[in-house]
C-alpha cells in the first residue's frame, strides 16, 4: 500500500499528491511514434530520440500497478474510413507516407493497425483505461474528462510523447479543466531535444503556469516513502 498522501518533489514547487485522486496518464507511447516505419518517421523524424522515455515510464507504470492506482493510456489515431481525420491534418506537409497510407506496420496512424498499438514494454494490462484520440490533446473528442470526473481524479502525472506536441496539448487542456498536472521529465521525449527542454520549461514557468515538472525517481521515492514521512 502506498502512503495516502505525499509531498512530491517538483518544480517550481513541491506538489501535494493524494494518491487515490491521482492518475498516471501515458500519452501515445505507440509504435507509430517510437518505431521505424510509423507516423513519426514519415514526418522525417529520428524516432530513436524517443527511446529514453520507455524505461522510466515503465518503472512508474509498474509502481502504479503495484499500488493499485489508476492508469490511463492514450493513443493518437483515426478510424479506418478517416471520418475523424480532418483533411487539414491529412494534407499537412510533405511526409513520405500520409495518414491512412499502407506502411510497414500497417496503415499509418489508423486504429487497429500494428503501428497504432502501444509499444510492448508499456502494453496496457486488463483494467487499464485506453483512450483513443483523434487529436493531439487527450480531452478533445474523447471521454477522458468524464472518466476522470467519475473517479474523483484531481491530479495527473503525465508521461509520454512528444513533450511539446501531445504531452503539452493534453496538459494545457487538463490545466484549463482544473487538473493539477505533473509532467515527469524523463518519462517524456521529443524528436527535438531542445523542444523537450522548452516544452518542460513552458509548463513550469511563471509559478507553474500549466503545471509542475518532476521525474520518475521522485515519484518512486514518494510512493515508497515511509508512513512517517507522510503529511497529515
Ligand atoms: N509529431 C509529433 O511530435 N507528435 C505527434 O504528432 N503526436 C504526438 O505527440 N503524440
Amino acid at each position: 500500500m502506498p502512503p495516502t498522501k505525499n509531498l512530491l518533489a517538483a518544480e517550481p514547487t513541491p506538489v501535494d499528491v493524494t494518491w487515490a485522486k491521482t492518475a498516471l496518464v501515458i500519452i501515445d507511447m505507440q509504435r507509430d511514434f517510437l518505431e521505424p516505419g510509423g507516423f513519426g518517421e514519415t514526418l522525417g523524424n529520428d524516432v530513436s530520440q524517443l527511446a529514453s522515455a520507455v524505461k522510466p515510464c515503465g518503472l512508474v507504470l509498474d509502481a502504479f500497478r503495484e499500488a493499485g492506482l489508476l492508469v490511463i493510456h492514450t493513443r493518437e489515431g483515426h478510424s479506418p474510413d478517416l471520418s475523424d481525420a480532418p483533411p487539414a491534418k491529412i494534407e499537412r506537409g510533405a511526409p513520405s507516407l500520409r495518414i491512412g497510407d499502407p506502411g510497414p506496420m500497417g496503415r499509418i496512424l489508423i486504429r487497429g493497425e500494428a503501428g497504432h498499438d502501444i509499444v510492448e514494454a508499456l502494453y496496457p494490462v486488463k483494467g487499464e483505461i485506453v483512450i483513443d484520440k483523434p487529436g493531439k490533446g487527450a480531452f478533445y473528442a474523447t471521454d477522458l474528462g468524464d472518466t476522470l470526473k467519475q473517479r474523483g481524479i484531481e491530479t495527473l502525472l503525465v508521461c509520454g510523447v512528444t513533450t511539446e506536441v501531445c504531452v503539452n496539448t493534453t496538459v494545457r487542456e487538463a490545466n484549463d479543466r482544473g487538473y493539477r498536472c505533473v509532467v515527469l521529465a524523463d518519462c517524456c521525449a521529443s524528436y527535438f531535444p531542445e523542444f523537450h527542454e522548452m516544452g518542460l520549461r513552458m509548463i513550469k514557468a511563471q509559478g507553474g503556469i500549466f503545471g509542475w515538472v518532476s521525474s520518475s525517481s521522485e515519484v518512486l521515492a514518494a510512493l515508497n516513502s515511509e508512513p512517517s514521512k507522510m503529511i497529515a
